[in-house]
């Protein structure tokens, strides 16, 4: 039960669960039944855990965290929406670097790396309820202890957890904590040049040679440059052209 010192923070419902599917779609159903703003949703274990287009997240119970926040935006949010999710990651990093100096940092747009390993993904996703949307729910798992990250074959990124890189065993409980305040501190930043600088403060790769992939085209090679004000990952191809790429099917992949 990690929940407990989040009470102390001004948010939504809490709610905890020893196993659940996904704690995304406990958020989802929460949403649909009404509950409020900065509703947090956190599992011992998910049987159903989930990543990006359908991809498997393995946790282990009792070393990691599965976390999901429901937002309820303003109107004014509404048009930094796909800044929520980047929103996730640089609050990790920044949490990690703050309160345990970590230095993790942000593959763009958002799996937290630390030493270049994949120590936390994010899943920010949106439903429709008839005609409104709900969320975004942002579903954050973050590897602390020594045997929470899966090995399996053929991981892009090798999972590692902040134990195995650091030696340090970070309580899950506080961590959380500390997270959830960041969250709701960086919030207000979106859609302000502020944030992108905390983002790109936080950036992996930044001036490193990369490949961005393409389902079924030939990768771009290129050197990572910024993050535009849109949230859009700056790089400089081969030839010197500039281009700003929009997060969707892409993904980076370090060249050295
Ligand atoms: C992600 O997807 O990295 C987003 C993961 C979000 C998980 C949270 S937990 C709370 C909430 N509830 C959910 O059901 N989900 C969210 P993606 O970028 O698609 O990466 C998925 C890939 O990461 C998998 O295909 C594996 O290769 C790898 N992976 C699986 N488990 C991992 C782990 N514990 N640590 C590091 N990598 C992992």
């Amino acid at each position: 039960m990690y929940t407990n010192l989040l009470s102390t923070l001004p948010i939504g419902e809490i709610h905890w669960y020893d196993e659940i599917s996904s704690t995304n779609d406990a958020a989802f159903e929460a949403a649909e039944a009404g509950a409020p703003d900065m509703s947090v949703f956190a599992a011992g274990k998910q049987s159903a855990g989930r990543g990006r287009m359908r991809r498997t997240w393995v946790m282990t119970p009792g070393s990691s965290i599965a976390v999901s926040l429901l937002l309820r935006l303003s109107q004014a949010e509404m048009s930094s929406i796909s800044l929520f999710s980047p929103l996730a990651g640089v609050a990790v990093c920044e949490t990690l670097r703050e309160s345990y100096e970590i230095p993790a940092q942000v593959k763009w747009p958002n799996d937290v790396l630390l030493n270049r390993k994949k120590i936390c993904g994010v899943l920010c996703e949106t439903r429709w309820q008839g005609e409104a949307l709900l969320g975004p729910v942002i579903g954050i798992g973050l590897n602390l202890l020594r045997g929470s990250a899966p090995k399996l074959p053929d991981m892009p990124y090798p999972a590692f957890s902040i134990e195995e890189e650091t030696g340090r065993k970070i309580d899950p409980a506080e961590m959380l904590y500390e997270l959830v305040s960041k969250l709701t501190a960086l919030r207000p930043l979106l859609g302000t040049p502020a944030f992108i600088t905390r983002w790109e403060a936080n950036l992996a790769y930044l001036g490193e040679p990369v490949a961005l992939i393409c389902p079924e085209k030939a990768p771009i090679r290129a050197i990572v440059r910024g993050i535009d004000p849109e949230g859009r990952l700056l790089i400089e191809r081969e030839d010197g052209k500039k281009e700003s790429i929009l997060a969707g099917e892409l993904s980076l992949r370090a060249l050295n």
